[in-house]
């Protein structure tokens, strides 16, 4: 199909905009005419993971299975678009270690808990505070940043063009030439 097939593996606390920076970065792949998928909780943690939860035990089993199945798209000439909190390094690592040097790009969507506290899209980081929301990550459940990513996009100093834009530059390398 002409384009490398690779997984961008973004990873940060809820709310600092992962899905929103997938969506857009896979727009601007379609429009290249590469094949692409997104897989996020969303359509994940509704069917495949729809048995787990959010225990620590759960959430590296989200993970294992969703790097699995990134495997099997990427296996079959897709680009992977993962956005997941994916809170321990040890689980991205063992993610990481399913690819070819270079097809793994850990992007670590990074973002002030404060700020993705204020912006508080979906109300459960208030849940979360009133304590009807147990085990919440970077409040009551831990996030493990990534030492070394491939980039990391602060959306709390970026917009979200410019977020954007990061990722395509980082891309352009890769590109058919
Ligand atoms: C964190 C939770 C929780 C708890 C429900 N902790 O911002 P969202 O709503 O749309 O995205 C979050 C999503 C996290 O699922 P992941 O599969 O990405 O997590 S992990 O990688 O840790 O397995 C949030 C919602 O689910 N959510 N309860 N307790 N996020």
């Amino acid at each position: 199909n002409g384009h490398p097939s690779m997984v961008l593996w973004f990873t940060g606390l809820s709310g600092a905009g992962k899905s929103t920076l997938a969506q857009r970065v896979e727009e601007r792949l379609f429009e290249k005419g590469w094949y692409t998928y997104i897989l996020d909780g969303d359509n994940v943690r509704h069917g495949l993971n729809s048995d787990l939860g959010f225990s620590e035990h759960d959430r590296r089993e989200n993970i294992r299975r969703v790097g699995e199945v990134a495997k099997l798209f990427t296996d079959a000439g897709v680009v992977v678009l993962a956005a997941f909190i994916s809170p321990y390094r040890e689980d991205r690592d063992r993610v990481r270690a399913l690819f070819e040097p270079g097809d793994f790009i850990e992007i670590h969507v990074k973002c002030a808990l404060d700020v993705c506290e204020k912006r508080d899209p979906k109300g459960l980081y208030r849940k979360s505070r009133a304590g009807e929301l147990p085990e919440f990550t970077g409040i009551d459940s831990p996030y493990e940043e990534p030492p070394a990513p491939e980039l990391v996009v602060d959306t709390a100093q970026l917009d979200i063009d410019r977020s954007v834009a990061l990722i395509l530059d980082y891309l352009r390398d890769r590109e058919p030439k």
